[in-house]
């Protein structure tokens, strides 16, 4: 089935504006991976406006209901900016209640003090944005800190799904798949390793595509 355009718009941004590499790149799980896609380059206007529209309709078309949304230090945190304003622009009446925040690394011991910065988290439901799910650590531990902070999180969204296993599972069990079992929360994506390799044909070279096919074979999750 083909994606909506947004997320085909999304794909070739991405690509164009190099925020989606092909080659040889380390990832924290220390797997070598043949693709890399780092939201730190989402800052042109090129780039900027088609993934900030990806994410805000990828979260109103398959995001559950949520009262704040919430951007893990460093990257998550312009993502829930921008894409929080991005969702008011599209749909004021339905946002108009809802709102942002996110968290320092580091505590701050004056002024206001704390680690989250923005809308209070206690009771309300959370949807936490990122901008990759691979092995699941960087989620893990942002569902800890709001759970701490009196908060419900009720669902992930992010840019790229890597469709990978847990590094050290039974090398079947995807990551994405464990952490919707242990947390009972969906996990949407603007795209998926699929939708790369299904987009990608015929725009990059078939070296690059066997790559990732391989790679895919040895560490991909079907979920
Ligand atoms: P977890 O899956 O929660 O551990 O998060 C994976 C993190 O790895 C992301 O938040 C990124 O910081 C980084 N990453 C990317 O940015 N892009 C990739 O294509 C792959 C990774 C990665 O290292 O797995």
């Amino acid at each position: 089935m083909a994606l909506p355009q947004y997320k085909q718009d999304f794909l070739k941004a991405a690509l164009e504006g190099g925020a989606l590499r092909f080659g040889s790149f380390e990832l924290k799980s220390k797997r070598i991976s043949p693709y890399f896609f780092n939201a730190g380059d989402f800052y042109t206007g090129a780039l900027h406006e088609p993934i900030m529209d990806a994410y805000a309709q990828t979260i109103a078309a398959e995001a559950p209901e949520f009262d704040v949304i919430f951007g893990p230090a460093y990257k998550g945190i312009p993502l829930a900016a921008t894409a929080f304003y991005a969702l008011i622009k599209m749909d004021r009446a339905k946002y108009r209640n809802a709102a942002y925040s996110f968290d320092r690394k580091e505590a701050k011991d004056h002024g206001e003090g704390g680690t989250i910065v923005g809308s209070p988290l206690k009771g309300k439901r959370v949807l936490i944005i990122d901008d990759v799910v691979s092995a699941g650590t960087a989620k893990r531990q942002a569902i800890d800190m709001i759970r701490a902070a009196g908060g419900t999180v009720v669902g992930i969204v992010v840019a790229l799904d890597r469709q990978e296993t847990l590094p050290e599972g039974d090398g079947k069990t995807s990551a994405i798949g464990q952490l919707r079992k242990e947390y009972q929360i969906p996990i949407v994506a603007i795209v998926k390793l699929q939708d790369i390799i299904a987009g990608m044909k015929g725009v990059i070279s078939d070296a690059d595509i066997a790559r990732i096919e391989e790679y895919r074979a040895k560490f991909g999750a079907s979920d």
